[in-house]
């Protein structure tokens, strides 16, 4: 990682340009004029030959290959789990530290899981693999939302019940709950193929694969997640991870047990400090955070809360956040920022 010490400027990788997180991936670099020299986009054949705009310049699209990554510094993987398996340990090969947004290294033990509001110290263990992993969509809202109650006042038990956007499941799944609602006002028939099921008018408790047991992978993530962010195996966790018709942001409804008693007073102030958290609870007014207001936001907006008296020392949320900002692409913008400010 030589190469990388002194620069003012660095070259970046985006592994998946083209698809609904690298599109966000490029947005955000421009957006926070993160220092970039040469910006490289990757994708497959399919795509290869588009060109796609970065501060105003039409950077070609490149078929991903084991040469990519000649003089990269930084290279963002959001393009599946197994293009991340067989090209990551390529582009740390050439001394880039990569970002990776699938679910593939999450859980080994030597590549740090960061969310930069709750854990940016374990950055620093960066130097072990080149990996550093983004946290599955649904878990970085929701630890952004727990973290300043965790350290009031620990935490034993989370349930939690997702209603995730189609964009999380890709490009092709937004232009599929589109094409279903057309012909549906159309009288036409539905095809379906992004999910297993009709998504348009519909809820469907199913994101990505079933488990021996009966959870989804989508619900393990969420649990063992959390679990690792915020150093913590003890927290007992139950999570339903389900599909609706929303074009992007993720909503949560989230029940929390404290280890000592917080009133729901003292949750909102807590709130109202959190790194990356905009409260929004005035029920009164009609306010409460809606899939719609944060789409194209950065915030986590946590509102709804209320103490649940189901339990000692409950406490009910509902947090909503852009899936693909802070839920992909900014979060690992903002691990970026970090990387080149306190460790290069
Ligand atoms: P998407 O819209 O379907 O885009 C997929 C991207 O990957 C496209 O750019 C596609 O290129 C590229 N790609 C696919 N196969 C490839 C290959 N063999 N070689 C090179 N490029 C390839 O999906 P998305 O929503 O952006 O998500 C992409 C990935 O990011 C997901 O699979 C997931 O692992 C991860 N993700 C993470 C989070 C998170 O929570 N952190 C959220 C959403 C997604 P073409 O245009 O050439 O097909
Ligand atoms: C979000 O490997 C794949 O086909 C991608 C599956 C996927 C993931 C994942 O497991 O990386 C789709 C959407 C995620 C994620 O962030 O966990």
């Amino acid at each position: 990682m030589g190469a990388f010490k002194d620069k003012d400027t660095y070259n970046v990788a985006v592994v998946g340009a083209t698809g609904a997180v690298g599109e966000e991936l490029r947005k955000i670099l421009e957006e926070r004029q993160f220092p970039v020299d040469t910006l490289r986009l990757l994708a497959s054949e399919r795509s290869a030959g588009q060109r796609l705009d970065f501060h105003g310049r039409q950077v070609l699209v490149e078929v991903l290959d084991d040469d990519s990554f000649e003089d990269i510094d930084i290279a963002l993987f959001s393009a599946g789990g197994s293009v991340s398996a067989r090209y990551a340990p390529a582009a740390v090969d050439e001394g880039a530290v990569v970002i990776d947004n699938t679910s593939c290294f999450r859980m080994e033990d030597d590549v740090p899981l960061v969310v930069p509001e709750v854990n940016p110290e374990k950055i620093a263990e960066h130097v072990q693999r080149g990996i550093i992993a983004n946290p599955n969509c649904s878990t970085i809202q929701m630890v952004v939302a727990l973290k300043p109650l965790y350290d009031a006042a620990g935490i034993s038990r989370i349930v939690v019940s997702t209603y995730q956007s189609v964009s999380g499941a890709g490009r092709q799944a937004m232009e599929e709950l589109g094409r279903q609602t057309a012909a549906l006002f159309n009288s036409r028939d539905v095809e379906c193929e992004k999910f297993p099921h009709q998504i348009a008018f519909n809820c469907i408790p199913h994101i990505d694969t079933f488990l021996p047991g009966g959870h989804t992978k989508e619900e393990l993530k969420m649990i063992q997640e959390t679990r690792k962010i915020l150093d913590d195996p003890d927290i007992r966790i139950s999570a339903t991870a389900v599909r609706v018709p929303v074009f992007c942001s993720h909503s949560e409804s989230i029940n929390v047990e404290t280890r000592t008693k917080l009133t729901a007073g003292d949750v909102r102030a807590l709130l109202r400090e959190a790194p990356g958290v905009l409260l929004q609870d005035d029920p009164q007014a009609n306010e409460y955070p809606l899939a719609t207001q944060a789409a194209g936001e950065d915030a986590t907006y946590v509102g709804r809360v209320r103490e649940d008296d189901s339990v000692d020392n409950g406490i009910a949320l509902w947090v909503v956040a852009d899936n693909l900002r802070k839920g992909a692409a900014l979060n690992a913008v903002q691990i970026a920022e970090i990387l080149i400010r306190d460790y290069h």
